[in-house]
């Protein structure tokens, strides 16, 4: 177990080592042992232990310091608890870094995936000199796997879906919930003395849907001194490496963080190289390359003179090129486009009029109508749409058709009344299983919009699932099809649509699609952004909000359509009222 990714914890001065990271040695041990076939007794007692470790209550790093006799916890003997007080004071254990070293690549990754056991695993290596997930995944996509004894077909494609679902679940964490943690420890540190700047770079600022760590920059002139007041941070939950300018840590809410720290004259370049992507970084280290110069995360040098460092600005006319916005650093164009002044103006925040798709306590929001409306005024909006659940939601409470009228009602009362922003009429009507929509077209024509959603038979196959779809956008009041995929982010899959002729047809009947800003949502995702704009389709960039605070989400969906090279024309709800109630009308 490495227990340092830069610099190990020597004795002395180490960060204490918490209980997970002592089962986890444990756990890796168990594992490596029994792929080299070691007694299954010497095994489970490793698992065991692990799993004490685990799951009690106290600090066992904290009682071994005070001299606790560990061999009295269950399942725990003189040997054991010998190695766990060898891991707290050493943050080794020689015993595993022993076995690491005879047994082979990354066996024991292997073995933490259901349906191959140490016997499969040696079979594989033998075999196929399969030691890593990577040379699995290659092995099972070739249909290699199959010939092995005991393995078929369907072993083979259990494993495959098994590496995909773990390697785009594994421990990514939704962006919103990572700026619970990352804005105050950001704003925490550069309020220490001593720091310069401090910036949050990586997938984070390139405003990725989902982040596997945070990357924090700090610009600082006793980077010794930041480090140290960085490890001690209140929300630190486990230091997990430290050197002299660089530490990594888990918080307590499961967050990893990154720090680097920097020279002030590298800031820029530090910034550039760290906000990646990596193939974004790659194809630009080329591009210098064929100008006669390097790159890294120092500067921009010809020769050995430094050219450009301090700020990003200069990094990139360093290299010919104006700034790229971070979002669009993904490698998809972005340096050809910067190269050819065709960079997009990406829409942003202040240039969003109005809110196309929120709720009211009329179904399962939690505010009035009034509320939510002076939510939107508040915000300086000049609209805001009403799109409540239509009866079929049960769950929401759906609204038919009398209760919608009476809704209707109560907004044009609402708009007499009240100034500054217009309350439009709308409503989030399912989309049945046969493309028919849920309310009669006598009540759906009173509305300003009509915005359709698919909220049941998400397993349709992919061309009725497209018909249904298509079908409902014949209906002449149908005006935005909302969250498009039907995914949420890390728990349900997009339902199978041919995403690409939905919009076609969108926009031959005078549709839009929606971009729903919902963190567990992003539907439009940045991919499908592109592909509508590619296509000339305009979109709704929506919150969705069942509250007066959701209306904030925003943000988030106007960072996704910024991933997705989308301007303030591409956007319906960037327009004035009048502007949209021409685009509105098909
Ligand atoms: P994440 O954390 O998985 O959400 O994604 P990133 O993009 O934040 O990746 P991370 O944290 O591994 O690294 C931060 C940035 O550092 C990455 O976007 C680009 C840069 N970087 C990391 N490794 C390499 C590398 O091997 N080559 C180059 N050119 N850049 C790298
Ligand atoms: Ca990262
Ligand atoms: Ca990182």
């Amino acid at each position: 177990m490495r227990i340092s990714r830069f610099q190990s914890t020597g004795v002395g001065h180490q960060a204490s080592v918490g209980n997970a990271e002592i089962a986890a040695t444990l756990y890796r041990l168990g594992e490596l042992l029994e792929i080299e076939g070691a007694n299954p007794f010497r095994v489970r007692a490793y698992r065991n232990a692990a799993r004490v470790v685990e799951g009690h209550p106290q600090d066992i790093a904290a009682m071994v310091a005070r001299g606790e006799d560990l061999s009295e916890l269950p399942g725990i003997g003189k040997d054991l608890a010998g190695k766990i007080g060898e891991i707290v004071n050493t943050g080794h254990l020689a015993l595993l870094d022993q076995v690491e070293k005879r047994v082979p690549g990354e066996l024991a990754a292997l073995a933490r995936l259901p349906g191959l056991g140490p016997k499969r695993i040696k079979l594989m290596y033998e075999r196929l000199r399969i030691d890593s997930l990577d040379k699995l995944e290659r092995a099972a996509r070739a249909g290699k796997l199959r010939s092995l004894p005991g393995f078929g077909a369907k072993t083979e494609q259990k494993l495959l879906n098994e590496i995909l679902r773990r390697s785009t679940r594994a421990n990514r964490i939704k962006l919103a919930v990572a700026e619970r943690s990352a804005e105050p420890l950001l704003a925490w540190l550069r309020d220490l003395p001593g720091v310069m700047q401090a910036e949050i770079a990586g997938s984070y600022r390139r405003r990725a849907e989902t982040v596997g760590d945070i990357d924090i920059l700090v610009s600082a002139r006793k980077p010794a001194v930041v480090i140290e007041r960085f490890v001690d941070y209140d929300q630190t939950g486990e230091v997990l490496a430290r050197g002299s300018t660089r530490a990594a840590l888990r918080l307590r809410s499961g967050l990893q963080v990154d720090l680097r720290v920097v020279g002030d004259t590298s800031f820029g370049a530090a910034m550039q190289y760290f906000t990646g992507n990596k193939a974004h970084n790659i194809a630009l280290r080329q591009r210098a390359r064929q100008n006669g110069l390097k790159v890294n995360e120092y500067g921009v040098f010809r020769a050995k003179l430094r050219i450009a460092g301090k700020t990003e600005t200069e990094v990139y006319a360093a290299l010919g090129l104006p700034l790229i916005p971070p979002e669009l650093r993904e490698n998809r164009g972005e340096i050809e486009a910067a190269l050819s002044q065709r960079l997009p103006r990406l829409i942003a925040l202040d240039q969003i009029r109005g809110d196309l798709h929120v709720h009211t306590d009329a179904t399962d929001g939690i505010h009035s109508l009034a509320e939510m409306a002076a939510g939107a005024r508040a915000l300086g909006y000049d609209y805001v749409a009403i799109a409540d659940h239509s009866r079929r939601v049960t769950v929401a409470h759906g609204l038919d058709s009398r209760r919608l009228a009476a809704q209707i009602r109560a907004i044009d009362a609402l708009n007499h009344r009240l100034e500054g922003v217009r309350v439009l009429k709308s409503c989030e009507v399912d989309i049945l299983e046969d493309g028919r929509l849920d309310l009669p077209d006598k009540v759906l024509a009173e509305l300003d919009l009509v915005i359709g959603a698919v909220h049941s038979n998400f397993n349709l196959a992919r061309e009725r699932q497209t018909e249904r779809v298509i079908r409902a956008m014949d209906h002449s009041c149908f005006t935005i099809f909302a969250h498009p995929s039907g995914r949420l982010i890390g728990e349900r899959a997009p339902y199978d649509i041919d995403m690409e002729r939905v919009m076609v047809e969108a926009k031959a009947r005078g549709c839009f699609l929606e971009v729903n800003g919902h963190p567990d949502r992003l539907d439009l995702d940045d991919r499908h952004c592109l592909l509508a704009k590619e296509i000339g389709l305009k979109l709704a960039i929506s919150t969705d909000a069942h509250s007066v605070a959701a209306l904030g989400d925003m943000r988030h969906g106007v960072d996704q359509a910024r991933r997705g090279w989308l301007e303030a024309k591409d956007v319906i709800n960037t327009r004035s009222l009048s502007a949209l109630g021409t685009l509105l009308r098909r």
